[in-house]
C-alpha cells in the first residue's frame, strides 16, 4: 500500500515537472520600438526574431517601467513598479547605477530567478545585470546558479575603472574587448540549454547590444544597411536564431517558451528607431518606454498571434510563476499579472491592468488606462537624460489612433481626465511621486561601503 502510494506521489511529481516549461528571456538593451522587422523597420535584418514572431504572439502595447535600464531591470526581476522596491534613483538621485554603487536592489526582494528555482528550475543570467555591482546584490545573490557578463552599461568603463567581465562573483577580464561579447554571450547560453536540456531551467540573457558604445562582432561588422547599429542588431538576430536552433534539435520546442524584448527604447540617433512612436529612452514618451515583444512557444502560444492589449514586464514575475506551478509572493504587493490568458489567446482576454504608469526617476508623469493615456502638467518636468523643462500642460492621447502623441484630447474629454486623474492619486499614495513617500515602497538593498569590481592578479 505504502510502495503505491509512493508511487503515485512520485508520478504526481513527474506529471508536473513535465509540464514546467523552459523560459528563456532575451532582453535587449535601448532597443526601439522600430528595430526589427516584425515591427516594421526595414533597415535591420532580423529574419531569426521575425520567423519567432511568424510562430508565436507579437505584443504590440508592451511596456517597460522606465526609459531607462536600472529601473527597468528591477521591474522585470521584481514584478514591481521601481519606486515600489526604490530602484528609480541611485545614491546621488542619478537615474541608474554607476560602478561600486552603494545601493542595490533589496536581496530581500523576491526575484522571478528565485521563485523559479524554489520550483527546481536551473538558473543562469548571461549578459548585463544593472541592480548593483557590490558582492550582496550580483545576480548570485538573487536566485541564479550562475552568472557571467558585464555587470552594467558598456560605456562606464574609465581608465581607474576597466570594464568587467565576471564569472559568478569574480572578475575574469578587466578591461574586457567587447566586440566579441555578443558571440561569447551566445555560446554560453547554448552551453547552458545544452547542460539542462533534461530538467526545467531559466535562462535570462540580457544582451550588452545595442547600447552605445557600439561593438557588433567582426563577422557582422559592415555587414548591414544600417552602420554598427544594424549590424549588432542582425549579429543578435543571428544569436537568437542559435538559440532556437539549439532548443529545436533538443526536442526542446514544445516545451520552452521564449520572450525577445528590450529594457527602454532606442535613444532615436546612431541608426535606432521608435517609430512609430514619439520620444527615445529616457523619456515617459511611448518611445521610451513601449517595446517590440515577441513570444514564442509552438503548441501552446498560437502562431502568428497578435495580442494589442497592454502588458508590461511587470506580469512576467507572477506568468513564469504560475507556469512553473510557484507562486507569487503573498507577503508584499507585486505590481504585475498573470497574463497567461492573453498568451495563450482565450477569447475575450483583457489587459488586467486598470491604470500603468510612466515614471522619470522620481516624479509621475503619465497614466495609461485602456487607450488613454494622459500626460500630468507639471511646474517643473524632467525629460531626457537629466534635463527639465519648465511648465508642461495636461495632455491626454488616445493611442489606438495616436500612437505619435500628436492630437491632444483633454479639453474635449473631460470625464476621461478626471477618471484617469483618480489613478494617479492611488498611485501618488502607493508608489509616491516626487518629494512624496509612497506608502507602499520597500527600502533598496545598502551597503556601507562600495568597491569597484578589478581584476585580481
Ligand atoms: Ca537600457
Ligand atoms: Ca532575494
Amino acid at each position: 500500500m505504502k510502495s503505491i502510494f509512493t508511487f503515485l506521489l512520485l508520478l504526481g511529481t513527474l506529471q508536473t515537472n513535465a509540464e514546467q516549461p523552459n523560459i528563456v528571456l532575451i532582453y535587449m538593451d535601448d532597443m526601439g520600438y522600430g528595430d526589427i522587422g516584425c515591427f516594421g523597420s526595414t533597415k535591420n535584418r532580423t529574419p531569426a526574431i521575425d520567423k519567432m514572431a511568424r510562430e508565436g504572439m507579437r505584443f504590440t502595447d508592451f511596456y517597460v517601467t522606465s526609459g531607462v535600464c536600472t529601473p527597468s531591470r528591477a521591474s522585470l526581476l521584481t514584478g514591481c513598479y521601481p519606486r515600489r522596491v526604490n530602484m528609480h534613483v541611485d545614491q546621488n538621485d542619478k537615474w541608474v547605477l554607476f560602478p561600486a554603487a552603494r545601493k542595490g536592489l533589496n536581496p530581500d526582494e523576491i526575484t522571478i530567478a528565485e521563485i523559479l528555482k524554489k520550483q527546481g528550475y536551473a538558473t543562469a543570467c548571461i549578459g548585463k545585470w544593472h541592480l548593483g555591482d557590490q558582492p550582496d546584490f550580483l545576480p548570485t545573490r538573487q536566485g541564479f546558479d550562475s552568472y557571467f557578463g558585464i555587470p552594467y552599461s558598456n560605456d562606464m568603463g574609465r581608465k581607474h575603472i576597466p570594464l568587467p567581465l565576471l564569472r559568478d562573483e569574480k572578475v575574469i577580464e578587466a578591461p574586457i574587448k567587447q566586440a566579441p561579447i555578443t558571440r561569447r554571450y551566445t555560446e554560453e547560453a547554448v552551453s547552458f540549454i545544452k547542460a539542462n536540456a533534461t530538467k526545467p531551467f531559466f535562462l535570462y540573457l540580457p544582451h550588452t547590444s545595442v547600447h552605445l558604445p557600439l561593438f557588433p562582432g567582426k563577422e557582422f561588422a559592415g555587414k548591414s544597411k544600417n552602420g554598427k547599429y544594424g549590424d549588432w542588431i542582425e549579429e543578435v538576430d543571428a544569436s537568437t536564431g542559435s538559440i532556437l536552433q539549439t532548443l529545436k534539435d533538443l526536442n526542446l520546442d514544445q516545451k520552452t517558451l521564449v520572450i525577445f524584448t528590450s529594457d527602454n527604447g532606442s535613444n532615436g540617433s546612431n541608426g535606432g528607431s521608435n517609430d512609430p512612436l514619439k520620444g527615445s529612452k529616457g523619456t515617459t514618451d511611448e518611445g521610451g518606454m513601449r517595446v517590440p515583444c515577441v513570444m514564442r512557444w509552438p503548441g501552446k502560444i498560437a502562431a502568428g498571434a497578435i495580442c494589442d492589449q497592454l502588458a508590461s514586464t511587470l506580469d512576467m514575475l507572477p506568468t513564469f510563476a504560475a507556469l512553473a506551478g510557484g507562486k507569487v509572493p503573498g507577503d508584499r504587493k507585486i505590481d504585475g499579472h498573470d497574463i497567461r490568458d492573453l498568451l495563450f489567446g482565450k477569447e475575450g482576454a483583457q489587459s488586467p491592468h486598470k491604470a500603468f504608469f510612466y515614471y522619470h526617476t522620481s516624479q509621475l508623469q503619465a497614466v495609461r488606462s485602456g487607450k488613454w493615456k494622459l500626460v500630468l502638467p507639471q511646474s517643473e518636468k524632467f525629460t531626457g537624460w537629466s534635463k527639465k523643462i519648465k511648465e508642461s500642460p495636461l495632455q491626454l492621447f488616445d493611442l489606438k489612433t495616436d500612437p505619435g502623441e500628436k492630437n491632444n484630447l483633454a479639453k474635449s474629454n473631460p470625464e476621461v481626465v478626471k477618471r484617469l486623474m483618480t489613478f494617479v492619486k492611488g498611485a501618488q499614495n502607493d508608489l509616491g511621486d516626487g518629494e512624496q513617500v509612497g506608502k507602499g515602497q520597500r527600502p533598496a538593498g545598502w551597503v556601507k561601503e562600495a568597491q569597484l569590481l578589478l581584476l585580481k592578479k
